[in-house]
């Protein structure tokens, strides 16, 4: 029997939740022909990187999913789905919860958790909670990199349209995003990070290193502070140049493009959840933005991974990576030296990322895991 999905989300800030949130509800509908309805506070967050979303629009149907504004009136005179995802905590109504729990069937209420590396995950992923009052129970659902978590989205064709991105594909694409072409000798990077980040200082690195290099930047707080360092303002010029650095401030992309953004550039910088996996798949050197927490305990998420990431590596890469990560995230020194650390270890970091891919690749994507999941519960 194929199910009925309800995916709720809100858009706190940034865009990594409906980020999640898209990917698993477009998945869910075109590789396990589910009916999903992706219920969203915020349309015109999620236009951002779902162009043909119209935040005008309540309700609309795109890539076989039911998009609804989450607001009353609309959820008041909803019948919950046989399965319901509440994503990264968010909260159901009173009204919502007491349908759930009157249906024939109770709907399987699942908890999409936040993704980590830590050693608990695996202990808690999965683990129910019961209603207080009524007979409902929640279970945790935790991504992870471990074959005991939920694992990590990964459409069904990702990593075979990303080997078959070549020259000519890439090329393409650069084209129809007027994105500039690439010239042999420089170094690509793409960069989207919080506003933590030392960026005058990776600017001002760029500018007094020999080497050509192109930087992408997403329109926004670190492509206004880029272009107030170079030029004294923030304006809407989309190429500034720095000696041998030449940065271009991009319009967001779909999440597609975005991707391939990520295949064609030779070093990608991300942040938060989801940007961070998408350069892991994508397989070339990366470097990750983590989301700051109050009281640091972003740290032991960062070293967890790091943990695990750099495990395999040779001791000067790990040492390289370890070295350029913490002093990118504010904990030690972030200087040329590192930089160029990092840059000159380039080849083998493409191997080992190859290599990560492929141990990766031994789990199940989340989307399947998280079906599998629900059909146990039932
Ligand atoms: O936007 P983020 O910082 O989101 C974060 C994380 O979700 C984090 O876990 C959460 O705690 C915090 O917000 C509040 O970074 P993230 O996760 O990479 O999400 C960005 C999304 O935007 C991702 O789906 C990729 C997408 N994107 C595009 O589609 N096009 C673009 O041009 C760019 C730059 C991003």
């Amino acid at each position: 029997m194929r199910r009925s999905w309800d995916i709720f989300c809100t858009v706190i800030d940034n865009y990594g939740d409906i980020g999640v949130c898209w990917r698993l509800a477009r998945q869910l509908a075109a590789e396990h022909h589910r009916s999903v309805r992706l219920w969203v506070d915020d349309l015109t967050s999620f236009a951002r990187i779902a162009h043909d979303v119209d935040p005008q629009r309540q309700q609309q149907r795109l890539h076989g999913v039911e998009i609804y504004l989450w607001q009353q009136p609309v959820i008041a005179h909803a019948e919950p789905a046989d399965v319901v995802i509440e994503a990264f905590g968010c909260e159901l109504s009173a009204d919502y919860m007491q349908k759930m729990a009157v249906k024939k069937h109770p709907a399987v209420w699942i908890n999409l958790e936040y993704l980590s590396a830590e050693s608990w995950v695996p202990q808690y992923h999965g683990l129910p909670s019961p209603h207080p009052v009524l007979p409902l129970t929640k279970r945790f659902f935790f991504p992870g990199f471990m074959p005991e978590t939920g694992g990590l989205l990964r459409e069904c064709h990702l990593i075979s349209q990303r080997r078959a991105f070549d020259a000519r594909s890439e090329q393409k694409f650069l084209q129809h995003h007027s994105f500039l072409e690439r010239a042999s000798a420089e170094i690509r990077i793409s960069l989207f990070c919080y506003e933590t980040a030392p960026v005058e200082r990776l600017i001002q690195i760029f500018c007094e290193s020999s080497q050509p290099v192109v930087l992408f930047v997403p329109e926004g707080k670190a492509a206004d502070r880029i272009s107030i360092f170079l030029d004294g303002r923030a304006h809407h010029e989309k190429l500034l140049k720095c000696g041998p650095l030449t940065v271009q401030i991009f319009p967001w992309l779909e999440q597609a493009e975005y991707d391939r953004l990520l295949w064609s550039c030779d070093i990608n910088i991300v942040r938060g959840e989801d940007s961070f996996v998408r350069a892991q798949w994508a397989a070339k050197p990366f470097i990750w933005t983590i989301y700051p927490q109050t009281e640091g305990a972003h740290w032991n998420k960062l070293n967890a991974f790091l943990d695990l990431y750099t495990a395999q590596m040779e001791i000067e890469t790990m040492n390289a990576v370890q070295a350029l990560w913490t002093g990118w995230n504010g904990k030690d020194d972030f200087n040329f030296n590192i930089w160029m650390n990092f840059v000159a270890l380039r080849k083998s970091l493409m191997q080992h990322n190859n290599d990560w891919v492929d141990q990766l690749l031994k789990q199940n994507d989340l989307t399947s895991n998280l079906v599998q999941f629900v059909e146990n519960q039932l």
